[in-house]
């Protein structure tokens, strides 16, 4: 199990992550970590959070399971976190001076789900601002291109807020209910109707393999699996110098307010303590 960097993150890749706020990194993650995440997914499956979600089930079976902040239950995420160099790929990437771990999230899919994740940015739903934040996006097992999570290129930089998908509707809880026309300047772009003119981009990918983007750019897609293709995606955010907690009367999604209250923080902190640890700090 490999804790240093497998290989250097070139400058191309960190002014492609700053110019498209997205970037696909090869060969970034030893079998070792993809075992041991299959192993705490695996874990994490079996005894979700109460942050579990059904986002699709269909009559034929097929489902998409959701959980988030899982962390500090599943050993094995703990060591991925804290030991893997996934926060000096995003402080490499970000170019800030630390890293602090905001939270995981798994998206698994099983054969044959054809369900596609909305089209939205992050940021938006999140109780954090700023525009150091980075996810890593991790198949666990190979992805086709046309299962891959898509992008839109330079999204990261749009100025507009949009009125994005309550993904409430999805699961009807309460809980995760965000009201985005209150805030909304804008409709969410069709995107689906003209990919090519929003130069929509995603990639095959082998476990190992990442892609990292900014929690501003514009994603969706996934899913139209083949019935004999599941597709286990593990995610991991990451704030570097610039986030602040941000509290939104629109709605959270997930909302971690109240943790982070409980944590006593509020808007307008920086996200710390043992809830938010600092992973990595340069050199
Ligand atoms: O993998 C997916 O389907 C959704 C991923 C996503 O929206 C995210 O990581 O923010």
């Amino acid at each position: 199990m490999n804790n240093e960097l497998l290989r250097p993150i070139s400058t191309e890749e960190i002014n492609i992550y700053h110019r498209d706020g997205v970037v696909p990194l090869r060969g970034m993650f030893d079998k070792d970590w993809i075992e041991l995440l299959n192993k705490g997914l695996n874990v994490n499956c079996e005894s979700p959070t109460e942050r579990s979600r059904i986002w699709d089930k269909d009559d034929a079976g097929h489902n998409m399971f959701y959980d988030t902040l899982a962390w500090r239950e599943i050993e094995e995420y703990k060591k991925f976190i804290f030991k893997s160099p996934a926060a000096e790929i995003c402080g490499q990437l970000m170019k800030t001076k630390a890293v602090h771990y905001f939270f995981d999230a798994v998206f698994v899919r099983s054969p044959g789900t054809k369900f596609e994740t909305p089209w939205h940015q992050d940021e938006p739903y999140w109780s954090i601002e700023g525009y150091d934040a980075c996810t890593l996006w991790m198949p666990l097992v190979p992805v086709k291109q046309k299962n891959c999570l898509s992008f839109v290129p330079g999204s990261h930089l749009f100025k507009s807020v949009f009125n994005q998908k309550n993904f409430g509707e999805l699961t009807g809880n309460p809980k995760d209910q965000v009201d985005f026309s209150k805030v909304a300047d804008q409709e969410f772009p069709d995107i689906n109707a003209d990919p090519e003119s929003y130069g929509v981009v995603s990639w095959e990918l082998q476990p190992g393999d990442c892609i990292a983007f900014n929690g501003r750019t514009m994603h969706g897609g996934s899913g139209k699996l083949d019935n004999d293709t599941s597709l286990k995606v593990f995610t991991t955010k990451w704030m570097g110098d610039d986030v602040r907690i941000k509290f939104r009367n629109y709605g959270m999604d997930p909302d971690f307010s109240s943790v982070m209250i409980k944590k006593g923080l509020k808007s307008g902190d920086r996200p710390s303590t043992d809830m938010y640890p600092l992973v990595w700090s340069k050199k």
